[in-house]
């Protein structure tokens, strides 16, 4: 058993969350990841209020454990869902892609656990002072809607910069990592794109497909021309995005109008020619689809084998 501040926070067995991806992070995921002693956590993306609600009923009627929703602060719905998570009882809200200061109050005093992912140092010192409970710091390894600061450098600036529990995401699959995450000074891991290779995870086959036969050089960024850079893995979808933010004349509302609605393609229609397959630059190393308490248990195996070893590396010298 690996035990740290974040499994007493959050009344969890072991330190690993479950990143809350839009399309992918649904209730079946969800529960999953929470019943093996995880915390799970929904995604909400910009899905109606209704439709949050009813997943948060489903999470609750598979397991009674904690888990979280994730709330992305793009949604033309983030009112309503606040509101949703305050009056289901949610335990723990995890925010991302924009700054919490909006919805941190109401949060706060429903007694609600909120998670801001932060991609740098000055927000994570932001949303400390604003009341954030821990902080998962994602590097620029992470699959989706990402930032500029890759996880090696970050995590350890971030610990530096703040009190609250650090969680490490970008870049974690494995028992190695959590490992590594711990030595950097975080409390836990975020995962993403590991939990979509699961047997419970909802996506097409051919998205998990794609994953497993991924490899390091597999996924490239986009969207830096309007200012939202994403990971996805490499197919058509992204090389035409390419093409076009190459041009000399960027046309924004073409480049919009051809992400929009793409994840949502690639994870129900299996699309892997249109659609944007977002996964982070780890899928090299994932290789098997296998049950969500499976690939927990063996990652914390992993770590506690990993750390176990370290002692042996110092040698005590007279
Ligand atoms: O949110 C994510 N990853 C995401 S959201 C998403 S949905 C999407 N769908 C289609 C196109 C684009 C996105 C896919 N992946 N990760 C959390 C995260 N948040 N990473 C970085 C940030 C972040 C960035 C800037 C958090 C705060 C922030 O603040 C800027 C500010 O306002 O100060």
């Amino acid at each position: 058993m690996i035990k740290t501040r974040l499994c007493t926070l959050l009344g969890i067995t072991h330190p690993i969350v479950q990143g809350g991806m839009a399309w992918v992070a649904t209730a079946e995921l969800v529960a999953a990841v929470s019943d093996a002693g995880g915390l799970g956590i929904l995604g909400g993306g910009n899905a109606p209020p209704d439709y949050v609600r009813a997943q948060i009923r489903e999470v609750k009627r598979w397991t009674d454990k904690p888990f979280g929703v994730n709330i992305p602060l793009f949604s033309p719905y983030v009112d309503d869902v606040v509101q949703i998570c305050i009056e289901e009882r949610v335990k723990v809200v995890a925010t991302g892609a924009g700054n919490p200061a909006p919805v941190m109050p109401p949060l706060k005093e429903a007694g609600i656990t909120v998670i801001p992912v932060v991609s740098s140092v000055a927000l994570a010192k932001r949303v400390e002072r604003m009341g954030a409970d821990a902080i998962v710091a994602e590097g620029m390894e992470s699959g989706g809607h990402i930032g500029d600061v890759a996880t090696m450098p970050l995590i350890p600036q971030v610990v530096d910069a703040v009190n609250v529990p650090v969680i490490a995401a970008g870049g974690f699959a494995d028992g190695r990592g959590l490992a590594a995450a711990l030595a950097l000074g975080a409390v836990g891991i975020q995962m993403g794109t590991r939990f979509i290779c699961t047997t419970e995870c909802i996506v097409h086959p051919n998205y998990k497909q794609k994953i497993v036969e991924a490899g390091d050089r597999a996924t490239i960024t986009t969207g830096h021309s309007l200012g939202h850079p994403v990971r996805a893995i490499k197919n058509p979808m992204t090389r035409k995005f390419q093409e076009m933010e190459r041009e000399a004349e960027i046309n924004e509302e073409e480049l919009i109008k051809l992400g929009t609605g793409k994840l949502r393609l690639a994870v129900e229609e299996g699309d892997m020619v249109n659609g944007s397959i977002m996964a982070g630059q780890i899928s090299g190393l994932i290789h098997d689809v296998i049950p969500t308490r499976e690939l927990i248990e063996r990652i914390v195996s992993e770590a506690e084998a990993v750390l176990n070893q370290m002692p042996s590396y110092i040698i005590h010298q007279e």
